[in-house]
């Protein structure tokens, strides 16, 4: 699939150093890519009901560390999937009575257009499930090769008992596995299964279902396989970074790093980061529940994708929120702030100022105290003739926001 056009970076003075994030798995901030490059993957949209803030916070955190490690010099490799294929996403077209194939489309156009808005730099890959199936069925015939699969009235399913590691991203405990596991789109109580937690990689096909040929009988790919398969294709194994929003560490994320283990005898990635969920009246913003806040109606509505932006890096990534139209507004002011200042004749000197701002990003993405630091040179006079200039192009390239 083709992503979105790259937003353009300025070049900064000086280099920033290597970002250190918080790592689910292990529980603590560890520096994430090496000098040598960074290989980053981001679990990307089912393609309906896109793009809301939830979405887009996910996505504006790890464009976050994607500009943080082009500033320390350190080549980045990303990846990201669109699931076009998958439960929720066929359940809708039943529900509207529209091909699921024009649902996916149209969302996924949807989503292009507010992530060149918002600035996000595409990845280098940006790649569909439909697109991608010989590669998966080739996973799923590995692991059947290496006995980690068995078949329950033709679906294949991932033995999860048998894979080393299970549970090393998540740590969770069993109950809470089984919860999680039937609310994120598991079937703990299907008969036939040799143990609850056992993933589905191939669902044969089914009326009225989208399938496709493979050795294993005509149907579709399962939801985790489809992550560990195009991961494993596009970029290096270890990945730096395996990321998404913090519904994804169980069963997603733990399932698709156990079956790349099992495939290949390898760690799928050195870090697991994930985003803090955005709520919106009360509940998690999510599209079963429909509380949902679109960054294209808020377009619509006459605001600058700027605004939307900063409102997002007003809030730590790791840190869960709830959206307030009030948050737009003090952004809205803020911007309109920033813009007086960087346009200003002088300030404050700007070496200092781009110092202690690569300091805050490197610090897993506090993106808070970066807004605060440039906050503050904008709320201070100074001589410095070229500051204006090089503050402006810092919170472009770093934050994404132009001014
Ligand atoms: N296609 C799968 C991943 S393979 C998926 O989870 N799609 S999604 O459309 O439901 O979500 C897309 C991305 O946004 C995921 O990384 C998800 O974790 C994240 N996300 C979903 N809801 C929220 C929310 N309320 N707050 C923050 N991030 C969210
Ligand atoms: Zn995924």
């Amino acid at each position: 699939m083709h992503a979105w056009s790259v937003p353009e970076i300025p070049k900064l003075p000086g280099r920033g150093t290597l970002p250190r994030v918080f790592d689910t798995a292990r529980g603590e901030a560890v520096p994430v890519g090496s000098p040598d490059g960074a290989a980053l993957y981001v679990c990307g949209i089912t393609p309906y009901d896109a793009t809301h803030l939830g979405h887009a916070a996910t996505y504006v955190a790890f464009d976050i560390l994607v500009r943080a490690w082009r500033d320390a010099g350190i080549p980045v490799r990303y990846a990201q999937n669109v699931t076009d294929v998958d439960d929720p996403l066929l359940e809708r077209a039943r529900q509207v009575g529209e091909p699921w194939e024009a649902i996916a489309a149209r969302e996924t156009a949807i989503f292009r257009d507010d992530m060149t808005a918002l600035r996000v730099v595409p990845p280098d890959r940006y790649i569909g499930v439909v697109e991608s199936l010989p590669q998966i069925i080739g996973l799923i015939e590995v692991l059947r090769a290496q006995g980690f699969t068995y078949e329950v009235d033709g679906d294949v399913y991932f033995a999860t008992h048998a894979a080393p590691d299970f549970g090393a991203v998540s740590h969770a405990d069993r109950d809470t596995m089984l919860r999680l596991f039937a609310e994120r789109g598991g079937d703990p109580d299907r008969p036939g299964k040799k143990d609850p937690l056992d993933a589905l990689l191939w669902r044969l096909k089914r009326p009225g279902e989208p399938n496709w040929d493979a050795p294993f009988g005509r149907g579709r790919p399962g939801w985790h396989v489809e992550c560990a398969a195009i991961a494993l294709t596009h970029l290096r194994i270890p990945l730096d970074v395996q990321g998404g929003g913090a519904d994804l560490v169980f069963p997603h994320h733990e399932m698709s790093a156990a079956q790349v283990r099992a495939a290949t005898g390898r760690p799928f990635a050195r870090s697991f980061v994930h985003t803090a969920l955005v709520s919106y009246q009360g509940e998690k913003m999510s599209k079963s529940l429909g509380n949902l806040v679109f960054v294209s109606r808020l377009r619509a509505d006459g605001a600058d994708p700027m605004a939307i932006r900063l409102a997002l890096l007003a809030q730590h990534y790791r840190t869960e929120w709830e959206w307030q139209a009030s948050m737009l507004d003090d952004a809205t002011r803020r911007l309109v702030r920033w813009r007086a200042a960087v346009t200003r004749r002088a300030g404050p000197p700007a070496e200092p100022f781009l110092a202690e701002l690569r300091a805050r990003i490197a610090d897993d993405l506090d993106t808070p105290g970066a807004l605060d630091l440039v906050d503050e040179w904008a709320a201070t006079r100074g001589g410095d003739g070229s500051a204006p200039n090089l503050v402006n192009a810092a919170v472009d390239a770093l934050l994404g926001v132009r001014l």
